[in-house]
């Protein structure tokens, strides 16, 4: 298995001509969230989200885009499903949206909403695609948020309750399912800078909603582990290098380190928060949102680690405050690593990705790890004869190199799930920015595979570049 004629100083080129394997067992497989494709907002019986609120709020989305039709994937699952399999995907990652499910976010299950997820699995499985649904993606249902949201203790108690009531549904032909979709973004990014939904400013908030997040995610593991079902969680992390070795730039690695990638893994592998991060905090809130025993149901193993890597960052100290995410330090600032970019403006590198596995390797307990999402956007080319995308090949390829050198070098990746499956909503960045191996016209709805799309199929075929 894994990668030939590479080495670790080859990661500045864009591509290899190397050729790299994976075992048949390898998962290959694309990735969607609910609100970033599903549209059909107010069918049945689906009820408001944060995000539907947040989309209708003037400012908050770029040209008032929003998710009320997206890529229309409620009516079109078999159509999608179908294209899925003539790729060859061998599994599909989507999220289970809670307002469809529980409308309110408490109470029975709606039949209508549990109906829906059942005929997208069981199309899945017809076609022999391995289903690996999400419970929560960033939809949270609004009456909750009206209640406090994820700052409040109560929102994980009913989370593990939602879970149990899909798992209660679907667990019989499920066997991998994922809580949470990257709670950094759920906390900071909708209670610290308010770019995402519920879009508030709440620095402390922020903090509790991420510790409120990771016990929703151990209550649900709890709620829904058993025979045949593994739980995990994915976790948006980076490689972070410091600028210099100036002592300013070596502690704002720290800082972002701490609050991107140790503040989750460290609870949830090691089963304590790192105590310099708790520290670093301690000038935003206190500590007694974490009751006694908090930390054991966060730390019980997940079955698997599901990463998602996009970028590097590279980062220094800043003389002045800066405003970022990362609450507790306000002075640092992210710097130009001089790499490449794709149409977010994200640097391009591969070479963080295999950093970033052997460290996890090298740091926390051994697990199944799946990359769960890594991808770009780019300016495609739509012409006559198809959509062409050779930046979104070329990130692919190196990234995809990256997993199987890991591989080679004892890290335990178990699969690759490409962002995404189909054009969506960018969140506050509405449809302008285009993630999907597969096209989406959005006025006619019609989807056209990129070039992407038909060599991500050629590298599943083979097993591998
Ligand atoms: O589109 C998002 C996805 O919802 C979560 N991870 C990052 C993607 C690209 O920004």
């Amino acid at each position: 298995m894994g990668l030939r004629l590479l080495s670790l100083s080859d990661f500045g080129r864009r591509r290899s001509t190397a050729v790299s394997t994976f075992d048949p067992g390898f998962l290959w497989g694309a990735a969607t969230s609910s609100y970033q494709i599903e549209g059909a907002v107010a069918e049945d019986g689906r009820g408001p989200s944060i995000w539907d609120t947040f989309a209708a709020t003037p400012g908050a989305v770029r040209d008032g885009d929003t998710g009320a039709v997206a890529a229309d994937h409620y009516h079109r699952f078999p159509e999608d499903i179908a294209l899925m399999a003539e790729l060859g995907l061998r599994a599909y990652r989507f999220s289970l949206a809670w307002p469809r499910i529980q409308p309110s976010g408490s109470g029975p299950a709606d039949r209508r909403g549990l109906d829906f997820y059942r005929r997208l699995t069981d199309t899945l499985l017809d076609h022999g695609i391995q289903p690996w649904p999400t419970l929560y993606h960033w939809d949270l249902p609004q009456p909750l948020e009206d209640s406090g949201g994820w700052p409040v203790r109560d929102t994980a108690e009913r989370f593990a309750e939602y879970a149990a009531l899909a798992h209660g549904a679907l667990g019989d032909r499920i066997t991998h399912w994922t809580t949470l979709n990257e709670p950094w973004c759920s906390a900071f990014l909708g209670y610290a800078t308010g770019r995402h939904a519920p879009g508030r400013r709440e620095p402390a908030a922020a903090v509790r909603a991420a510790h409120h997040l990771l016990l929703g995610h151990g209550l649900a593991a709890e709620a829904i582990r058993g025979a045949g079902t593994r739980a995990g969680i994915t976790l948006n992390l980076t490689h972070v290098t410091p600028l210099s070795t100036e002592p300013a730039d070596l502690d704002a690695a720290r800082r972002i380190d701490g609050m991107q990638n140790r503040l989750f893994l460290d609870p949830l592998l090691r089963g304590a928060y790192p105590a310099d991060v708790l520290d670093d905090l301690r000038e935003v809130t206190d500590a007694g949102h974490i009751h006694d025993g908090d930390l054991k149901r966060i730390g019980a193993p997940p079955d698997h680690l599901g990463i998602n890597y996009y970028a590097p960052m590279l980062v220094a100290g800043s003389a002045t405050p800066t405003q970022t995410a990362y609450v507790g330090s306000p002075l640092v600032r992210v710097a130009d690593g001089g790499r490449p970019r794709t149409a977010m403006g994200w640097e391009i590198d591969e070479g963080g990705l295999l950093r970033l596995l052997l460290r996890i390797k090298d740091d926390y307990p051994a697990l199944p790890l799946y990359i769960t999402e890594n991808g770009a956007a780019f300016e495609d080319v739509v012409a006559h004869d198809g959509v062409h995308d050779a930046d979104r090949v070329a990130y692919l390829d190196g990234h995809i190199r990256s997993c199987a050198a890991a591989i080679d070098l004892g890290v335990p990746l178990k699969g690759y799930f490409v962002w995404s499956l189909l054009d969506n909503f960018e969140w506050s960045f509405g449809y302008a920015p285009r993630f999907g191996i597969v096209h989406v016209d959005y006025p006619t709805q019609r989807r056209t595979p990129k070039d992407s799309a038909r060599w991500y199929a050629e590298v599943i075929r083979r097993g591998g570049l």
